[in-house]
């Protein structure tokens, strides 16, 4: 009797399942490829990258009158992507630095023995852009700050000035531009006035809002003595080594000070009329405390600065206005002034 003609053969009892385990073997095997393609040919990703950031590109126009409306078209666009990259954030959603910055070091070594290359500070500063001008990368700068230098034949200052003020303003992530005001000719030194120079040719190359007038000779020993504006005219160089690291006398305010553009304005800017050396600070000092203002200042040790030792330049004698009074030491004392 043939069995099969009468009765359909029964399914073997194992068929079912070995389809099922020959369809998981072409699943875990179609599961390998697809995984040994990812990860042997890295490619691939990069691949799906290039298109994501291909996309944002097309959006992102030059930078200029339209900048606003590219800018808006790249957010638009963004919001498709779950992790928009850095890149492509306009830069109004960058947050706010800290109100102290986390890159502050405290107390620096000043020293004018070793020699510095303007090459090897170019190199050491690349995020400094033409003209001195530096942006933090990582968040909004609380405030814009032009630092006015008044210059005139000391090439050495100035190197040693940049060489250690870059740095430290970078750290106190400032949105900041240097200005060196020089003073063509050979004719007596004006400060004052090229400080007034500096104020108005730094507005116009940007809206800064405030403005710290610094010596070329003067470095600060600590960065935690921020180069910015306070709610008050702001004297930085409150503790020299040239004075013993002190004051020489309480209304002193030259050196280095900073004050906002409101403050400036306050006080109609500084007087044209010093020429020599000396007086016009303190003529700015009056000028702050006639329109009811006060001045701020760092402690002590924050605000230790050094002075690079040198003779007095032609040209730049004391000036006549400045020479009348002794220095008030602020303990009962009196010294020759300066
Ligand atoms: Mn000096």
């Amino acid at each position: 009797m043939q069995r099969g003609s009468l009765i359909p053969a029964p399914a073997l009892p194992g068929t079912s399942l070995q389809k099922a385990c020959k369809f998981l073997v072409a699943f875990c095997a179609l599961h390998l490829c697809v995984t040994l393609v990812y990860y042997v040919s890295g490619g691939e990703l990069s691949i799906f990258q290039y298109f994501m950031e291909h996309q944002q590109h097309q959006y992102r126009g030059p930078v200029g009158k339209s900048a606003s409306l590219n800018r808006f078209q790249s957010a638009l666009s963004a919001q498709g992507n779950a992790t928009p990259t850095e890149e492509s954030k306009p830069k109004g959603e960058l947050p706010m630095c800290p109100e102290t910055s986390p890159l502050l070091v405290g107390p620096l070594r000043i020293e004018f023995t070793i020699s510095v290359s303007l090459e090897e500070m170019r190199q050491s500063n690349t995020e400094v852009r033409e003209g001195g001008r530096y942006t933090p990368k990582d968040c909004t700068a609380l405030q814009k700050v032009a630092l006015i230098i008044p210059f005139r034949n000391r090439d050495q200052h100035l190197k040693y000035w940049l060489y250690y003020l870059h740095p430290i303003l970078q750290r106190q992530q400032l949105d900041y531009g240097v200005y060196v005001i020089n003073q063509d000719g050979e004719n007596t030194f004006n400060r004052a006035k090229l400080l007034n120079i500096g104020y108005a040719e730094a507005l116009k190359e940007y809206d800064y809002q405030c403005f710290v007038f610094s010596d070329v000779d003067l470095i600060p020993m600590d960065d935690r003595n921020i180069y910015k504006c306070y709610s008050q005219p702001r004297h930085l160089s409150v503790s020299m080594d040239k004075f013993g690291f002190g004051l020489p006398y309480n209304q002193y305010f030259g050196g280095v000070s900073a004050l906002s553009k409101e403050q400036f304005q306050r006080i109609n800017g500084f007087p044209n009329n010093y020429w020599g050396w000396g007086g016009e600070d303190d003529d700015i000092y009056n000028r702050i405390s006639s329109r009811g203002m006060s001045i701020s200042r760092p402690d002590g040790v924050t605000g230790k600065c050094r002075m690079i030792r040198h003779d007095r330049d032609d040209k730049n004698d004391p000036n006549p206005k400045s020479s009348e009074l002794p220095f008030d030491c602020g303990d009962g004392h009196t010294i020759p002034r300066r």
